[in-house]
């Protein structure tokens, strides 16, 4: 058992709990301010700490890697997603990755369900016109929308967070159409009453709503390229709670502005924070500013996570939240 305190370094703010813990346990070093870190602050940070703790809006490439001092052991991600961190460098290097899987699953699949209410009917356009003083009224032909009973949802990425959606889905009428590298368990697959989808173009053009949810990685990067977005119906609607990345932001912007594809729901970015103007200026776009797991409990949570991983590693032990680069 490890008799020092480790140098942990933290990247933004965290909740005020989690930093009271991570001050009575570790030698932690916390922000005065929330604000992401520069490239050479990062680099910088690395070359003293034992653990650094970033979040998604830091960019640990093979470089701020490079830089890292030998006592630098442990990456202990404040989030889910991991491709903010070059982890074939970190792995090059013996550094351990972790990260806080399972503890945003709800909250995100949450987002993705009121992104799929949202956008067929028109939620945010709604909350517009009726704090605009120029509403006049009830009419049979007012805002009019889609149902969302009876639809087919096409789920890209079959995980927790793709199951939760799923759950959800199914409360709404929803029927539950998937594809994911493999076929989830026979039994969650009869729960759900789930079909599966070798083929994602074959999925893609017969679904009425398509939600993304798998992890961004190299084998993920444009999954939806201009050519398969053009394979979905121009009824259809897409929902992105996963990474902006899965997804050639530009080709959908313009098919959404050709009404190829007739909306669509996104609560990330391929370059966060800037959101591009294509999209912004269409009216059949709900837009949120990644707060799929932006909850209380969920921060808490998540803060719990990164301090068990990083007790664990230091008390010599492997963390349950390790990240093996296969698993992605
Ligand atoms: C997190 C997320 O809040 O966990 C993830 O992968 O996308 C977010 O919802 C963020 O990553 C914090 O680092």
């Amino acid at each position: 058992m490890n008799q020092k305190k480790p140098v942990v370094f933290l990247t933004r703010r965290l909740p005020e709990s989690t930093e009271t813990r991570m001050r009575e346990l570790f030698d932690a070093h916390l922000r005065d301010h929330d604000t992401p870190l520069s490239h050479a602050k990062l680099c910088a940070a690395v070359q003293s700490a034992d653990v650094l703790v970033p979040t998604v809006t830091d960019r640990i490439d093979a470089d701020v890697i490079a830089a890292a001092g030998d006592q630098l052991k442990l990456i202990a991600s404040f989030g889910t997603g991991v491709d903010h961190i070059d982890l074939a460098a970190a792995k090059a290097r013996g550094i351990t990755v972790t990260n806080t899987p399972g503890v945003l699953t709800e909250d995100t699949a949450d987002v993705a369900m009121a992104l799929m209410l949202a956008v067929p009917r028109r939620i945010a356009e709604g909350n517009q016109v009726a704090r605009s003083g120029e509403w006049t009224g009830w009419s049979p032909t007012g805002m009019l929308g889609h149902r969302i009973n009876g639809k087919r949802l096409g789920i890209i990425g079959m995980g927790r967070i793709g199951t939760a959606v799923a759950r959800r889905a199914r409360g709404f009428g929803l029927s539950i159409h998937y594809h994911n590298r493999k076929p989830v368990h026979p039994e969650t697959e009869a729960e759900l009453e789930a079909t599966y989808w070798d083929s994602l173009d074959q999925m893609l053009g017969r679904v009425d709503i398509v939600s993304v949810n798998c992890p961004h990685t190299p084998a993920t990067n444009h999954l939806l390229t201009r050519e398969l977005l053009s394979m979905m119906q121009p009824s259809a609607y897409l929902v992105n709670t996963s990474r902006g990345e899965v997804i050639d932001e530009a080709a959908l912007a313009d098919l959404l502005a050709d009404r190829q594809i007739a909306g669509a729901g996104l609560d990330v970015y391929e370059d966060e924070p800037r959101i591009t103007t294509a999209l912004v200026s269409l009216p059949n776009v709900v837009l949120l500013p990644h707060i799929g797991s932006a909850t209380i409990e969920g921060r808490l949570e998540m803060g719990d996570k990164v301090i068990i991983n990083i007790q664990t590693f230091w008390d010599g032990h492997t963390p349950r939240d390790r990240v093996i680069e296969a698993m992605l």
